[in-house]
C-alpha cells in the first residue's frame, strides 16, 4: 500500500549510509523466482517487500535484503534466451562490442550474470577471450554447452582477484539486469576496480526507474531488484568508488532500460547526453517524494481495477489464463491476492518452470501448448515486456475471439492491431 512519506529511521542507504524514506510497502512476499514443486508447497520463505528512496544520494532501493543464496542458486529458473527480442538484443550488443571495445590485440571481456551465455556465445564464437561469472549452476551449464567459458560463483572482490590472476586485466566488464540485483554493490565495484584495465569500461544495463514510475511498472519491484537505478543515483554511486559515468543510453528492453558506461575518473571523455539525461530527470522529479507517492497510489488503483475485472469475468463465466510466469508476476499475484480462483493456470515456455507452482499463490505453470487447448476467453499478459513478440506468436488466439488483458500502465483490454500500450 502507498505508505506516503514515512520515515524508517532504522533503514540506512546501502550506498551512502543516509536514511531511506519508504514510499511503498507490498507487505510479506515470497521469493519472486521461488517456483515450487508439489512437495515444496507451503515450505516457502517470505520477507517484507518495501521500497524507499535515499534522502541523500536518491538511490531507490528495497528496505529489506533477501540473502543472495536464497535468490541465486543451482536451480535458478530464469533463462535469458527465453525471448527472441532478448536474443537479438544481446547478439547485437556482442557484435558492437567485438567491433569496438574488443578490437584491440588479445582483448578480454568479463560478464557478471552471464546466465545461459546469451551474450558471450558470440564472443566465444569469435575466438575472443572471455569469462562469464554466474552462481546459477544450471544456467551456467547451458552456457558452457555453447562453448562459453564460465565460472560458477558470485562476482565480488575475491572472485575478481582470482580472474585477474588467471587472465590479466579486462578491457570490458559487462553486466545486464544483474548489477542492480546485488545489495552489496560496493563489493562489485571494488571487484571491478581490481579487474578492470586502466582505460577499461564497466558497461551495465538495468531497467530504468524513470520508465517504472512513468508507466506504473510496479511489478518490476521484487526481491532480486534491490536497486532501481536512475542516471543521477548511478553517477553518485560511481563517484564514491573512483569511477565516472561517461555514457548513458536508453534501451527499449524490459519496458525501458538504460545502458550505463563507467570508466576510471579522467580516463575517458563524458558524452554530452549524460548531462541531458540528468537535466531530464531533474525536470521530471523522478525521485521526488511527491512523484513516488503518486506512483504508489497508481499501484493501488491497478490492484483495485485488476481484481475487479477478473472477478467480473469470473462472474460472467469467462475463462482467463495467465501468459508468461515472470518473476514480475509474483509481485502482481501476491500483492493483488490473485489465486487459482481467478487464474487457474499460467502458460510458460521455460521448461524449468513447467510443472511447478507460482510462489505464494501456487498457480500451476503449464507448457505453451495448453494455451491453445482450448483457447481461453482472456489471457492476462504477465510478460508484457515481450508483448509484440507474443502478440505476433498468438494471432490465432485473437482470431479465435480471445482478448489480451494488460495491467500496465493501467488495466485495459489490448485492441488488436494497436501498438502494445506498454511499448
Ligand atoms: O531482471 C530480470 C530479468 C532479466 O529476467 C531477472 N531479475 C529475472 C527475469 O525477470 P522476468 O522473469 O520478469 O523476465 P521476463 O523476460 O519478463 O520473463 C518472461 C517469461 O515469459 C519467461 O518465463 C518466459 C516466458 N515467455 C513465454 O512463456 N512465452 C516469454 C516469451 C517471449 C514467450 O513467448
Ligand atoms: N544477464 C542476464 C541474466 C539476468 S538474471 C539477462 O540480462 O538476461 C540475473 C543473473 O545474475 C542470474 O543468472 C543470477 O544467477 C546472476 N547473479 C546474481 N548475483 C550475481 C553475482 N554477484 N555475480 C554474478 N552473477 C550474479
Amino acid at each position: 500500500m502507498a505508505t506516503g512519506p514515512t520515515h524508517e529511521p532504522d533503514c540506512r542507504c546501502r550506498i551512502c549510509g543516509s536514511s531511506v524514506r519508504e514510499f511503498f510497502d507490498f507487505g510479506m512476499q515470497p521469493v519472486a523466482n521461488g517456483f515450487v514443486s508439489e512437495e515444496q508447497l507451503g515450505q516457502e520463505s517470505f520477507f517484507r517487500l518495501s521500497v524507499g528512496v535515499c534522502t541523500n544520494c536518491t538511490m531507490v532501493q528495497l528496505t529489506q535484503e533477501v540473502p543472495r543464496s536464497t535468490l541465486f542458486h543451482a536451480d535458478y529458473p530464469y533463462r535469458s534466451s527465453g525471448s527472441a527480442i532478448m536474443r537479438e538484443h544481446f547478439e547485437s550488443f556482442a557484435h558492437s562490442l567485438l567491433h569496438e571495445e574488443l578490437s584491440g590485440p588479445d582483448p578480454l571481456v568479463v560478464e557478471i550474470g552471464s546466465n545461459d551465455g546469451i551474450m558471450l556465445k558470440k564472443v566465444s564464437d569469435a575466438g575472443v577471450r572471455h569469462v562469464g561469472v554466474d552462481p546459477s549452476a544450471a544456467a551456467a551449464k547451458v552456457a558452457a554447452a555453447k562453448g562459453v567459458n564460465v565460472r560458477v560463483e558470485f562476482f565480488e572482490e575475491s572472485s575478481a582477484a582470482a580472474i585477474r590472476d588467471e587472465y590479466g586485466p579486462a578491457d570490458v566488464i559487462f553486466s545486464a539486469n544483474t548489477f542492480s540485483h546485488i545489495a552489496d554493490i560496493g563489493s562489485v565495484l571494488n571487484g571491478v576496480d581490481i579487474l578492470l584495465a586502466g582505460d577499461g569500461t564497466f558497461v551495465f544495463e538495468d531497467r530504468y526507474l524513470g520508465d517504472i514510475v512513468a508507466k506504473n511498472y510496479f511489478d518490476q519491484i521484487y526481491d532480486e531488484h534491490f536497486y532501481l537505478f536512475s542516471v543521477a543515483s548511478v553517477r553518485t554511486m560511481a563517484a564514491r568508488h573512483g569511477f565516472e559515468l561517461v555514457d548513458a543510453t536508453r534501451l527499449p528492453v524490459h519496458g525501458g532500460s538504460v545502458r550505463y558506461v563507467l570508466a576510471r575518473a579522467g580516463s575517458r571523455p563524458t558524452h554530452p547526453r549524460v548531462e541531458l539525461f540528468l537535466r531530464d530527470e531533474d525536470g521530471n522529479g523522478i525521485t521526488a517524494m511527491e512523484t513516488l507517492t503518486r506512483f504508489g497510489e497508481n499501484i493501488d488503483r491497478i490492484r483495485h481495477d485488476l481484481v475487479t475485472l477478473l472477478r467480473d469475468l469470473r462472474a460472467r463465466g469467462k475463462h482467463v489464463v495467465g501468459y508468461g510466469a515472470t518473476s514480475k508476476s509474483t509481485t502482481v499475484l501476491n500483492y493483488c491476492g490473485i489465486g487459482t480462483e481467478l487464474i487457474p493456470r499460467i502458460c510458460d515456455s521455460t521448461p524449468e518452470k513447467q510443472g511447478t507452482f507460482t510462489p505464494g499463490v501456487h498457480i500451476p505453470v503449464t507448457p505453451p501448448e495448453t494455451f491453445h487447448d482450448p483457447f481461453p476467453d482472456y489471457a492476462l499478459l504477465f510478460a508484457w515486456n515481450h508483448a509484440e513478440e507474443i502478440f505476433e506468436k498468438e494471432t490465432e488466439f485473437v482470431r479465435n475471439g480471445g482478448e489480451w488483458i494488460l495491467y500496465v500502465p493501467r488495466v485495459h483490454i489490448h485492441r488488436p492491431g494497436s501498438l502494445p500500450v506498454v511499448a
